[in-house]
């Protein structure tokens, strides 16, 4: 009997997947190929790369890495996650339908009520948490099935594959925007989605300092429509922001272990603190679907988000009084993060059913040591 060599595992795989030593002169990383445009040694003959809108080496390395740590056969990266939600939007036509849940990242919401409405697609908002809501708002010209888990920023946490089965019982493709959990803790390809999404900007890139999307996905005739629509529309990453999204990646399994443990220990205390009326963290026994995140995911992530007595005012006090935690938008990065959803990152759900209470309070925890932010949180909220 042959043995068959066992499959490198998930680090190996951020550190090494389209990122063997370079060709020509033996460079351990991957370089940034800063170019526009690649000669031909005669009309059509090339070594696979044109024009840097349709391809770039450095790109097509943070691609080869992003389908690898998806489990997929195909990974695509964008300008932003904006870009890359933009480009599965694009495959809709006039009178399709989407459904998407009612949590997820203010900026998705806008792309679909305010841009793609306009161009004929519907849209139906549901709470995923019960997947027959999905099942129910099913129509036959649903293309889409729009799931974020967990969710941004009530960190709701949804059954990807009983979504998954619902989207293909109705002949729609199950979209995944795992931004919050990265590939490391949830690997929805396996689960049964058609395309994962990315906020590379986020724990992929790793540090704050960059901005770009990811697709990753296993059918190969998808993978086609989609690079035909990036590279009509053109939301390409330049090399350097591939870079350090594929720099970023290498890390990626050790920060989302700190980040996690950080995170679990920054829920309990803020489930014990007597001004803290409601915390949302899947890691919690208390979290309503701990059990399915215990199922689904390897661990419960960076994110979290609270509710404090005294509301809003509470809340924006205390985001103002934070000294390790910064006061802004994003998250996934080492350092810690503090913001006020509905002010900021969700402003465009605001008088929608999707809008997020106004007091409550969003923590991108980092992986600084876990008793100075508990430290700043404590002086904080006072
Ligand atoms: O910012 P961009 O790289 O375009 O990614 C958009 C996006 C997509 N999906 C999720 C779940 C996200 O959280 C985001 C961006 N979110 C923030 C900027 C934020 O602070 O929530």
């Amino acid at each position: 009997m042959e043995d068959t060599p066992r499959k490198p595992g998930f680090e190996t795989l951020a550190i090494h997947a389209g990122q063997e030593p370079e060709a020509v002169t033996g460079a351990v990383v991957v370089p940034i190929f800063q170019t526009s445009t690649f000669a031909q040694e005669a009309v059509g003959k090339h070594k696979g790369y044109e024009y840097a809108r349709t391809g770039n080496p450095t790109r097509t390395a943070l691609e080869t890495c992003l389908a690898a740590l998806e489990g997929g056969r195909w990974g695509l990266a964008f300008a932003s996650g904006m870009a890359a939600t933009d480009a599965v939007a694009h495959l809709l036509s006039k009178g399709d339908h989407v459904v998407i849940t009612d949590d997820v990242y203010g900026g998705t919401y806008r792309l679909f009520t305010k841009v793609f409405a306009r161009l004929g697609i519907e849209l139906s908002v549901v709470d995923m948490r019960k997947p027959e809501a999905a099942k129910r708002a099913m129509r036959p010209r649903t293309k889409l099935v729009w799931i974020e888990t967990p969710s941004n920023p009530l960190m709701k946490v949804l059954d990807i594959a009983a979504l998954a089965d619902i989207a293909h019982r109705g002949k729609a493709l199950a979209v995944v925007d795992n931004t919050f959990a990265s590939p490391y803790l949830q690997q929805p390809l396996k689960l049964g989605a058609d395309v994962v999404l990315h906020s590379t900007t986020k724990y992929l890139g790793g540090h704050s300092d960059v901005v770009g999307g990811g697709l990753a996905g296993n059918d190969e005739e998808l993978r086609g429509r989609i690079a035909f629509l990036q590279n009509a529309a053109g939301g390409v990453p330049g090399p350097f922001d591939a870079w350090l999204v594929l720099r970023g990646a290498k890390t990626l399994a050790v920060r989302m272990e700190r980040h996690s443990a950080n995170a679990q220990a920054i829920a309990e205390w803020l489930a014990e603190n007597p001004k803290v009326t409601t915390v949302n963290y899947p890691g919690l026994a208390t979290h309503p679907q701990h059990t399915l995140a215990r199922r689904q995911m390897r661990a419960f992530g960076g994110m979290l988000s609270f509710e404090l007595r005294g509301g809003e005012v509470a809340a924006k006090r205390m985001a103002a009084r934070t000294k390790i935690f910064a006061l802004a938008e994003s998250l996934g990065g080492v350092e810690s993060l503090i913001e006020i959803p509905l002010a900021m990152t969700h402003d465009s759900v605001r008088g929608t059913k999707l809008a997020p209470p106004a007091g409550l309070v969003r923590l991108s925890v980092g992986i600084e040591t876990v008793d100075d932010l508990i430290g700043d949180l404590g002086q904080a909220i006072g």
